[in-house]
């Protein structure tokens, strides 16, 4: 029996989630996972201490990783929300709007605004590029395009949240942070409204409750 099949023989009944509260990836699984009702463990990681459990399950260390009781590992987010999704998935997240357009504003914001972020929010990790100018990009190629998009519905993708609004609000969360009074004061205001909306739900209230 190698070390899959042990730990989940022998100590996992229900799924498994390893998680971080803050980090935007982990909340976009748990935000999916919670939509689906799918019941999980929870373990929150300190990612100076990785436990070694979840490094034999998934050696690049990275969260969220879950361990589903069939053994199966997804070390990915989006492939927890999908597969949570695909579980359950009773307002349609995954079928709002069309499916190629939510894939595409996921792969906008993971692949071109969450460098610009990590740019806005650690400086000194990116003295190339001033912060200002990262975040001044971010607003032009990721943040108004959306801002956009929501200003005739109140989500992405129509009325409801869809997969991409859980898998981008996360990210948006912690742009907003970094300078909560100067994004306050931003024209975005379809943005600020979908962002606001989106953290005063139950969901992401439920989410980001602190584990015990
Ligand atoms: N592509 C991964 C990215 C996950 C990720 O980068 N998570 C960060 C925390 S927000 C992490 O675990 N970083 C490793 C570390 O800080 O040591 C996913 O979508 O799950």
């Amino acid at each position: 029996m190698d070390l899959q099949d042990r730990l989940s023989a022998e100590t996992i009944k229900l799924p498994l989630l390893y998680s971080f509260r803050r980090c935007p990836y982990a909340i976009r699984a748990r935000l999916a996972l919670i939509q689906a009702g799918v019941e999980f463990d929870l373990q929150e990681v300190a990612l100076r201490n990785k436990p070694q459990a979840m490094l034999a399950l998934s050696p690049k260390g990275t969260v969220p990783v879950l361990l589903l009781a069939d053994g199966r590992i997804l070390d990915e987010s989006l492939d927890i929300m999908r597969w949570a999704l695909s579980q359950n998935d009773p307002q349609g997240w995954l079928t709002k709007g069309d499916a190629k357009a939510q894939a595409e504003l996921i792969e906008r914001n993971d692949a071109l605004f969450k460098p610009l972020l990590d740019r806005y929010k650690y400086p000194t990790r990116f003295p190339e590029q001033p912060a200002n100018e990262a975040r001044d990009t971010a607003i032009r190629l990721h943040l108004a395009p959306l801002d956009q998009q929501l200003a005739t519905q109140g989500y992405l993708f129509g009325d409801s949240l869809s997969l991409a609004d859980a898998a981008l609000l996360p990210f948006v969360r912690q742009f907003a942070a970094v300078d909560a009074n100067w994004f306050e004061s931003i024209r975005l205001l379809a943005l600020r409204r979908w962002l606001h909306d989106g953290l005063a739900s139950p969901l992401f209230k439920t989410a980001m409750r602190k584990p015990e």
